[in-house]
């Protein structure tokens, strides 16, 4: 019976390890940040990763999916077309298999990882026609269900499941019909066949063998957390050239969760990170004051709010979904339409010990309010004539041009990644507030974050619980050799410095740390 117990807490472990791994992101050198660089060229992502995500200390990237998809209509080209699969080959609107190898490796070798967005749920939607408007130019017939280039055909949909007259999704309570019938009308992959599940294996392990760290998987919702369980153990090791012997893929879940539906991100959480949209949705109304929100009720921001424990988290503040008013969590959602409270709202997602931090970066489009909805919602990446992506420019001021919008590279937003590097590991500590919005935390004797979203000044003496000494703010300037280029915090030998911030400055927030100081 002894050796029963421990065979049987033995099995638990590992199962439980084997499930814990694969919550780990796999970063590199004490990196804690994923970049979603939203249908980049992998031409641009590996030259992205040398000449910036690298020396700047961004974790990984999530690159747009990166097999073969439908071509919508050219020039037309909406984005969405990248959600629609025709097959696994690994050529796609962001280039070919060669620039997506290339691109993993260069990325690898300055540190930086690549996440792959993974549409393994379903292939295009039913009314996609019959032709080879692919990204490849593979053949296929949505009408009939045939994909030869895979190959699935009729046998391997889900068809012979559903249950609802139009053979969608027609209530999101029912949760037979959320996995067993189609979104949107795209064709729903039978996961639970044991062909499927090698199909999508072998994809997912072609991409691992290549080099990438791990997947966010899409539409979680809509697939059985059992035959998730069984394509994610049958998973390959990362590749060791990168990765230390027996480390998992990162696992992140696409499972939009706001509360109110039968189906729950919990069902998720014991196989990998799920993506928590409550956070996104919270934080927008905090900084925009809407709902009667104050920034100080953020003391206990994280688990205190609900939200899934902190190991199971990936936290972002938009996507690209709801930054343009589909997906989840409605007009609360900051984007980089409201640079100067996004700012801030990124500035404190990256100070924030909680979750896993994405930061998106995104392309312009021309919007088109009708309603209150944008018609333009479905516009594609900054294109040519011909409907092949443009290449992200740098201009001389390290900003981007050609219509890429480049958030990583706001001065703010990629000194709070670097901030998030410097405190890693150290707790919350040093809670101020006002009882309003204006609040300021610290990252045990690693970093100090001051914000004054009031609409008065702040002018206010901390315990910051740093060394004394002289302080580069970061959000207004930076260390430069031995001078700061923005405001300067003295930090007296008690730990106390004062702080002032006009309601009207540029960015209404401080932060400092222990590498920005002089
Ligand atoms: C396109 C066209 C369609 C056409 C289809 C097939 O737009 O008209 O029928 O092609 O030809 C993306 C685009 C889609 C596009 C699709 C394929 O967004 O417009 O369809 O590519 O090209 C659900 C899913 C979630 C999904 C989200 C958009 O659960 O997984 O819808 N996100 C991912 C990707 C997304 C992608 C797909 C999945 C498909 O990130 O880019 O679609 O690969 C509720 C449910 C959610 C549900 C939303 C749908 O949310 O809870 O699960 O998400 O409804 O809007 C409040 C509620 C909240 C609710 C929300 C929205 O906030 O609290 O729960 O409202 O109503």
């Amino acid at each position: 019976p002894r050796k029963g117990k421990s065979m049987k807490l033995f099995i638990l472990m590992a199962l439980f390890g084997l499930g814990l791994a694969q919550h780990n992101p796999q970063f590199k050198n004490g990196r804690t940040s994923i970049v979603h660089l939203f249908e980049w060229r992998w031409a641009d992502i590996a030259q992205e990763c040398e000449r910036f995500l690298g020396p700047k200390g961004f974790g990984g990237v999530q690159i747009s999916p990166p097999n073969e998809h439908i071509v919508l209509g050219i020039p037309w080209r909406p984005w969405y077309q990248r959600y629609q699969p025709v097959s696994y080959n690994l050529c796609s609107r962001s280039g070919s298999e060669a620039e997506l190898k290339d691109m993993i490796t260069r990325c690898n070798k300055v540190g930086v990882n690549i996440y792959v967005d993974t549409v393994i749920n379903h292939m295009c939607g039913s009314g996609g026609g019959t032709g080879t408007h692919s990204s490849c130019g593979s053949w296929f017939d949505a009408t009939n269900e045939d994909f030869p280039s895979v190959p699935y055909s009729y046998l391997d949909f889900n068809d012979y499941k559903c249950k609802t007259g139009s053979g969608e999704i027609e209530n999101y309570g029912d949760i037979y019909q959320v996995r067993d019938c189609r979104l949107v009308g795209l064709l729903d992959l039978a996961l639970e066949k044991e062909y499927v599940k090698g199909k999508v294996t072998e994809y997912m392990n072609k991409l691992i063998n290549m080099g990438v760290a791990g997947f966010r998987v899409d539409g979680c919702k809509h697939m059985w957390p059992g035959d998730l369980s069984a394509v994610y153990g049958r998973l390959n090791n990362l590749n060791t050239q990168w990765f230390p012997g027996g480390s998992r893929p990162f696992i992140y879940q696409e499972v939009i969760d706001l509360g109110g539906e039968p189906i729950s991100a919990n069902e998720y959480v014991h196989l990998g990170r799920v993506t928590e949209f409550k956070y996104g949705a919270k934080l927008g109304n905090i900084f925009r004051k809407w709902n009667n929100e104050k920034l100080c009720y953020t003391k206990n921001w994280g688990e205190g709010w609900g939200f899934m424990a902190n190991g199971n988290a990936v936290v972002f503040t938009d996507n690209h979904d709801n930054q343009r008013g589909s997906g989840a969590g409605g007009a609360s959602i900051l984007t980089f339409w409201d640079p100067r409270l996004y700012k801030m709202a990124v500035g404190y997602m990256l100070a924030h010990p909680y979750g896993v931090t994405r930061v998106m970066s995104s392309y312009r489009w021309d919007r088109n309010f009708v309603n209150g909805k944008d018609q333009n919602y479905w516009v594609g990446p900054p294109s040519n004539g011909d409907g092949s992506t443009k290449p992200v420019l740098i201009n001389p001021d390290q900003t981007c041009g050609n219509g890429w919008v480049c958030e990583h590279r706001w001065r703010q937003i990629t000194n709070m990644v670097i901030f998030r590097n410097v405190v890693n590991g150290q707790p919350h500590s040093n809670w101020w507030d006002n009882q309003g919005n204006q609040v300021a935390f610290g990252r045990g004797n690693r970093g100090f974050i001051v914000f004054n979203n009031d609409d008065w000044d702040l002018n206010v003496t901390l315990n910051t619980g740093m060394p004394g000494g002289t302080y580069c703010d970061v959000i207004s300037g930076q260390k430069e050799g031995s001078k700061c280029t923005g405001k300067q915090v003295t930090v007296g030998g008690d730990g106390r410095a004062t702080f002032s911030i006009s309601n009207k400055d540029e960015d209404p927030f401080i932060a400092i740390h222990a590498d920005s100081k002089l």
